[in-house]
């Protein structure tokens, strides 16, 4: 018993360590398309990260790949506009989107990024993972689910990333987690585990890089399942 303990804690440690090495690497500004005709070239496996405005998706970018200016943040709703891609160590290809249900942002603008959004969604093939990002302080709100139903319908893999962790309190992130979990299970095309992040505190952010590194590296790396 306790000796599967220790061995299955030492096979995360080595898949921990296998991220860790992957998000070390060089990690370079590819493009920024506002249209679908200035998407890069699809050549590398490709994952993106989805979700509100404001809920932290640059953040989470520049948590992962440990540097602090890579993708832009902001306090103010609205800051990505466009769908920036990043190359990691020449093997993985990161993609910040724009955030939907940001109000004050002129209609046109946020019709032409929804609309840029939801073709890449729908019709990007190197696309391996969709990772939607949810407040761990609101939880699944309408226009989550407007994406997650496209997701279903377009049979593209998400999963679901909670962030800002460090804001909310011990008891009741268990319980929106539970909640989100069991929402989520009546999706088809979800990912059944929820990753629980904080950009701010680091927490998550290692488990994160190691389920990422699956997407691009060959399956004899991984001391895990
Ligand atoms: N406390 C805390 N604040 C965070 C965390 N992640 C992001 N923030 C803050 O939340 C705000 C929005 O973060 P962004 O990363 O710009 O959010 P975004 O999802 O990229 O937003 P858009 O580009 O507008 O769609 C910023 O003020 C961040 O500092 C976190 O884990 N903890
Ligand atoms: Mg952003």
């Amino acid at each position: 018993m306790v000796h599967n303990e220790t061995s299955g804690e030492e096979q995360l440690a080595k898949d921990i360590e296998v991220g860790r090495l992957l998000f070390a690497g060089q990690c370079d500004f590819i493009a920024a398309a506002n249209n679908m005709r200035a998407l890069p070239p699809v050549t590398l496996p490709e994952i993106c990260f989805a979700g509100r405005s404001n809920v932290g998706k640059s953040s989470l970018i520049n948590a992962l790949t440990g540097r602090r200016m890579l993708a832009r943040t902001s306090q103010t709703p609205g800051r990505t506009r466009q769908l920036i891609f990043f190359n990691l160590a020449r093997r993985l290809q990161l993609v910040d989107l724009p955030g939907y249900g940001y109000a004050s942002a002129p209609k046109t603008d946020i019709k032409a990024w929804t609309n840029l959004t939801r073709r890449y969604l729908a019709g990007r093939p190197s696309l391996q993972r969709v990772f939607l990002l949810i407040d761990s302080r609101r939880g699944i709100g309408p226009a989550d689910r407007d994406i997650m139903n496209l997701l279903d319908e377009t049979a593209v893999s998400w999963a679901v990333v909670m962030t800002k962790a460090d804001k909310q309190k011990a008891e009741n992130l268990s319980m929106i987690c539970n909640e989100t979990a069991a929402k989520i299970s009546k999706h088809v095309a979800a990912f059944p585990e929820l990753f629980v992040t904080s950009s701010e505190s680091g927490v998550g952010i290692e488990t994160l890089r190691a389920h990422l590194a699956r997407f691009c590296l060959p399956k004899e790396n991984f001391a895990a399942t």
